[in-house]
């Protein structure tokens, strides 16, 4: 009887035992499969994360180099419409040199008691190979220089691709590989027009160069 009992009793410890196991064994198994998705899901999230700012940021390389490249046209635009013709320096060319109609006698107009017309100092829009402003910026710098004062155009050009100045594009010299020759900044005559192009680049975070080409002609006063 004592031993049948005890047996039983084992039995019972044994089935008891037996019988909790599978559940505290799904409830693991759960566990595991719960983790296991949470890490798949943070994983998609993450790298969804990683590609949104990827997005963003190629966006903001986009704008960057389109604001640089607008504001290069409209500063170079504005100043050039004063320009007097005649005096505008030999183009096409990367750099152009002229000269406004300038009230140098303060008689209210730019031209003097005689009615000769008022001429300011030569005024060049270049890039700035010297560092003229000394920002630390050169040739990617587009610069407005009158002598005296340096104006920042634009930052971010695309550098000029004739490396060797023949005005021609060799297969080597194609940097961005679009089978044109980009000059970053060029000027040159359409009739009595100067036609004005800024290029600028943005750099995403792959390094892909983003680039934004812009161009105005304008037609300065006689
Ligand atoms: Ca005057
Ligand atoms: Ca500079
Ligand atoms: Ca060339
Ligand atoms: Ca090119």
């Amino acid at each position: 009887m004592h031993t049948r009992t005890l047996t039983r009793t084992h039995m019972q410890r044994v089935g008891t035992s037996a019988g909790d196991s599978p559940n505290l064994g799904v409830t693991l198994i759960e566990l595991i499969i719960a983790i296991s998705i949470m890490s798949i899901v943070m994983g998609v999230l993450f790298g969804l994360a990683i590609s949104v700012g990827d997005t963003s940021r190629v966006q903001e390389e986009k704008m960057d180099a389109f604001d640089q490249a607008r504001k290069g046209i409209l500063y170079a635009a504005r100043d050039l419409r004063q320009a007097r013709g005649f005096g505008i320096s030999e183009l096409p060319a990367d750099t152009v040199t002229y000269r406004v109609a300038t009230d140098l006698d303060g008689n209210g107009s730019a031209v003097d008691v005689s009615g000769n017309i008022e001429l300011s100092v030569e005024r060049t829009i270049t890039r700035d190979f010297d560092d003229l402003n000394g920002d630390g910026i050169g040739e990617s710098q587009l610069v407005l220089s009158n002598g005296n004062t340096v104006m920042v155009l634009a930052n971010n050009l695309l550098p000029d691709e004739d490396i060797n100045q023949n005005g021609e594009l060799e297969p080597e010299e194609d940097l961005n590989g679009n089978g044109v020759l980009d000059r970053g900044v060029w000027f040159e005559r359409v009739g009595s027009a100067v036609r004005v192009q800024v290029q600028a680049f943005g750099q995403s975070r792959q390094g892909h160069v983003l680039s934004t080409s812009m161009s105005t002609m304008v037609v300065p006063r006689n």
